[in-house]
């Protein structure tokens, strides 16, 4: 794992690798492009848009099926991409790898298939208060299913971190399942998530992470970081969109129950019962998304060859330089932690709404997210109803930081209020 600490050698505040991105290259509203929404999504390098077209115009076949040359070589794609995903996240085994459309399916399949199997009334679902939607409220359909209770680490506040004071005693009661982001998509917090799976393993305690905006961002080491579940989203780190997956520990794997039914993921039909294939198999029925295996095991390639150390670094870099910026801005409320934080920044402006702020910032060229970033009960415990969020990836810049800070100038001007 990367120290929060880490110091950057090397990355002085340039893009990396911009060329690589055609879509970069633009002007919107006549002013160049400034993209700093990359925790809703990342931009594609050439690498990954030349690695998808090929598949389609040299391989493309199903799956697993066919006997015939094209569908053997989308089945090895497809297989080597799970490989390459095992090899990313240093799981043990590629067995351990499950594809699905992204992080929401994948928190969705582990709520389906091990939730209502295993937590009944009594049982404690713990979460954190800062996870996005997808990790909340696929709990909440399982615990109104099966009677299990959830509760709440705390967040402590403005600067965003888990207050674990009180983890000895959550952990002491009846708790099944520990689910927990990696990193705040709100925040930009990075959570302590192996000092935590440690705790909760002693506990016999089931765990999860949401990697949405950890993988492709910093050096991920499941086997270090000891979970049972991690998912993750292709299109956050480079990859094609609908592409993710789930990494689930082979012993826990092997439990569980199919989430989807269909083709692909039996052994044997009769009319009525069926036997499965083994896992992870048994957990992807239907055609799968060959094409997107194919783009993300090149966003992995690629993501290396940049080096994930880097990438984390050169993202802390522009966002503890665009939070000190901001700080010096007058009526902002600046969200997350001063130190260690991951590469976002996500602010509040006492006169602007948010959707006002990223509606002025876009006809300036710079792109934003304003809003609850499906983070509703955190935005209510922190009295906001929304937030304005830059988030940066290896492509930005510290111009485009110093252009983020002039373009929220602008706009406090342009409403009235002044600007220090
Ligand atoms: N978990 C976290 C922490 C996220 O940030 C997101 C997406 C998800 C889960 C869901 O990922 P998906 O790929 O399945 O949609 N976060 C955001 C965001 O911050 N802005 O748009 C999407």
């Amino acid at each position: 794992m990367v120290n929060p600490a880490f110091h950057c050698h090397g990355c002085h505040g340039e893009g990396l690798m911009r060329e690589d991105f055609p879509i970069l290259n633009q002007s919107i509203h006549g002013y160049p492009l400034v993209y700093l929404d990359n925790a809703a999504t990342s931009q594609k390098p050439r690498a990954v848009l030349d690695a998808t077209r090929n598949y389609y115009e040299r391989n493309n076949a199903n799956v697993h099926r066919g006997i015939h040359e094209l569908s053997n070589r989308a089945t090895a794609a497809y297989e080597n991409g799970r490989e390459r995903v095992a090899s990313f996240f240093n799981a043990r085994s590629s067995r351990e790898i499950i594809f699905t459309r992204g992080t929401t399916e994948a928190l969705n399949l582990v709520a389906h298939s091990w939730g209502r199997a295993n937590l009944k009334a009594g049982d404690i679902i713990l979460l954190t208060e800062m996870e996005h939607h997808s990790n909340l409220v696929p709990w909440q359909l399982v615990a109104r299913e099966t009677g299990a209770e959830l509760r709440f680490i705390p967040v402590t506040g403005d600067e965003g971190l888990l207050d674990l004071s009180a983890i000895d005693s959550l952990l002491a009661a009846p708790v099944k399942l520990l689910g927990m982001t990696h990193i705040s998509n709100s925040l930009g917090t990075i959570n302590p998530v192996a000092e935590l799976c440690q705790k909760a393993r002693r506990q016999g305690v089931v765990t999860v992470v949401d990697g949405a905006q950890s993988a492709g961002h910093l050096p991920v080491d499941l086997q270090e970081i000891g979970c049972d579940f991690y998912a993750f989203s292709g299109h956050k780190i480079c990859g094609p969109t609908g592409i993710g997956g789930l990494y689930a520990r082979a012993e826990i794997m092997e439990q569980m129950a199919p989430y989807h039914g269909g083709g692909e993921m039996i052994q044997d039909v009769e009319f009525t019962h069926s036997t499965y294939k083994e896992p992870p198999h048994k957990f992807e029925a239907g055609t799968p998304n060959i094409a997107g295996v194919v783009g993300l095991h090149a966003a992995m390639d690629y993501l290396d060859c940049i080096g994930r150390e880097k990438v984390f670094c050169h993202d802390q870099e522009l966002a503890l330089y665009a939070y000190e910026l901001l700080t010096r801005l007058k009526g902002v409320r600046l969200f997350g932690p001063q130190k260690g934080r991951a590469g976002l920044v996500s602010f509040h402006l006492n006169e602007i709404h948010a959707h006002d702020m990223v509606t002025l910032a876009d006809q300036k060229g710079v792109a934003l997210r304003g809003g609850h970033h499906c983070n509703q009960p955190l935005m209510k415990k922190l009295g906001v109803d929304s937030t304005s969020r830059a988030s940066f990836y290896f492509y930005n810049s510290f111009a485009e930081v110093d252009r983020l800070a002039e373009v929220i100038r602008e706009i406090q001007k342009f409403f009235g209020c002044a600007a220090a």
